[in-house]
């Protein structure tokens, strides 16, 4: 039954104008324990904490997956002196249980309201009540009386992440590797395959979701299984495979795909953009390319996954999916974090995007030869643009002399500067760089070549390994789901 405190509360809600409804629950206090009743994930809900401050009180209004960063708040607050407040004086300023804050608090002096609550379209947060919430309109949030939105949260989501000793990551067979997917990828694998229990697969299956041809797609996935090798992938260390190899991976997407809705698929910004790209390839396969990245990476259970930024909102769906097969069947799986490596995103050498297999011209192989990559590099626009900022193409170009020359970097700023920078000194001095990095890479990759048993024998053996992980982990989620 809806107490006539939380009917007054609704009625002062509609008052300043925020659009709500209650919903009611058993007698439930901690937040956890309502967001699952509700079958809600952590970002769903919202948490009102009260600080004590020098002259008076003041609110914050949280996602339950953020914690606030104390530090930021005083420096908005402009004031050293802020502490949560005790549950006397909690219930003493707003006449409620210690626990069962609301969203709109009139006693304090400010509201501040962190931008991430604004993300979603809904929260579901306290109505004063243990046995009822109240879902906000979040847009509405800011009439709040006194309130204001800033930027004062981080994502908590890491303090939750089960220490997952495996790490899992793949590329596409769209092409020869890059140094794009080189630095953002490859160099992160190669660190962590020394600490962990490390999967690297070529992600053949990701592959059909845009277009391809067979033949090319069969040639790809062998030459990145080599460019792997080549750059110190160790089968000793490292599971190292193909994914349709471990089919598991496509079964355990289907189970996945039943906790994720379209819409919250149809709004990811990599899937408006592919469609842009491939207007004519709008695919099921393509929509579901989250769900199936999620699988790869859950189905090993790793919490630690090293990819470029780019692949970031991929990896919110793998976090989401987690969660739910855990809050609703009682899975373990973590929560995995992305590992980001200092070349997390290389732009492309057009001076426009990022570095990009399907982008032709935005990018150097890792098998390109010294001459071609001098060319290549030459290519990078360094025309200057007015009032001395640097365009696109001259950003490209010091992301580079960052990775490679971080030593002359600093002279080349301070030239830039003071005009006297030579684009063209920079660029053959970035070209020489990248192909001595890359060299001994190329050679292991001849040596490689003339190997083809030995690849096989790669493959073949990390997908029986594979496989023996793979197939536990979809046998306890069909047992827990009831179909095994
Ligand atoms: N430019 C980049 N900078 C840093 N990391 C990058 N990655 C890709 N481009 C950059 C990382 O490389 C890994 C493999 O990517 P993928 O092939 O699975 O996916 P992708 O993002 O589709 O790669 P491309 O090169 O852009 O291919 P196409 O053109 O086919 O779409 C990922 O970890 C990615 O973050």
């Amino acid at each position: 039954m809806i107490s006539p405190n939380v009917k007054q509360y609704s009625v002062q809600l509609e008052k300043i104008g925020i659009k709500h409804s209650i919903v009611e629950h058993p007698h439930l206090v901690a937040v956890e324990d309502v967001l699952k009743y509700c079958k809600l994930t952590y970002e769903d809900g919202a948490s009102t904490l009260v600080f004590k401050v020098d002259d008076g009180y003041i609110s914050v209004i949280r996602r339950d997956d953020c914690k606030v960063d104390l530090k930021k708040l005083q420096q908005i607050i402009g004031s050293q002196l802020l502490r949560m407040a005790t549950n006397e004086e909690f219930t003493q300023l707003t006449k409620l249980e210690p626990g069962a804050a609301r969203i709109v608090i009139p006693e304090v002096k400010q509201t501040y309201i962190d931008e991430r609550v604004l993300e979603r379209k809904f929260v579901q947060a306290g109505s004063g009540s243990f046995t009822c919430s109240i879902q906000y309109q979040t847009n509405d949030l800011v009439k709040i009386p006194n309130s204001k939105v800033v930027s004062i949260s981080e994502l908590a989501i890491k303090e939750r992440v089960n220490k997952s000793n495996r790490v899992f990551s793949g590329i596409r067979a769209t092409g020869r590797l890059h140094l794009g997917n080189y630095l953002g990828a490859v160099k992160g694998m190669f660190e962590l395959q020394e600490k962990y229990e490390t999967v690297y697969m070529v992600v053949d299956t990701h592959t059909i979701t845009t277009p391809f041809t067979p033949d090319l797609l069969r040639k790809n996935k062998r030459e990145i299984i080599v460019d792997y090798l080549a750059s110190g992938l160790d089968p000793e260390k490292s599971i190292i495979t193909c994914q349709s190899m471990v089919p598991e991976h496509t079964e355990l997407a289907f189970y996945f795909s039943s906790v994720m809705s379209i819409a919250r698929m149809q709004h990811l910004p990599t899937f408006k953009d592919k469609i842009k790209q491939h207007p004519n390839h709008t695919t099921m396969a393509l929509l579901n390319y989250p769900i199936l990245m999620a699988a790869d990476i859950l189905i090993y259970k790793a919490g630690l996954v090293p990819v470029g930024i780019d692949q970031e909102p991929h990896l919110e769906i793998a976090r989401e999916v987690a969660r739910k097969m855990n809050e609703q069947y009682g899975m373990d799986f973590p929560e995995p974090v992305r590992f980001a490596t200092k070349g997390e995103y290389i732009p492309s050498l057009k001076g426009e995007g990022k570095m990009s297999k399907s982008v032709e011209g935005s990018y150097i192989n890792l098998t390109d030869s010294s001459d071609e990559i001098k060319k290549k590099i030459r290519s990078i626009p360094s025309a200057t643009v007015a009032g001395g900022e640097m365009s696109e193409g001259v950003k490209t170009l010091f992301t580079f002399a960052r990775l490679f020359l971080p030593d002359a970097l600093q002279q080349y700023e301070e030239q830039f500067q003071s005009g006297t920078l030579k684009f063209v000194e920079i660029k053959d001095a970035v070209a020489e760089a990248i192909s001595k990095d890359l060299k001994p890479l190329q050679e292991k990759r001849k040596e490689l070549e003339a190997k083809p048993d030995y690849v096989d024998t790669v493959i073949k053996e990390g997908a029986e390994k594979a496989r023996l992980i793979a197939r536990n982990t979809v046998n306890e989620v069909k047992s827990k789901m009831g179909l095994g």
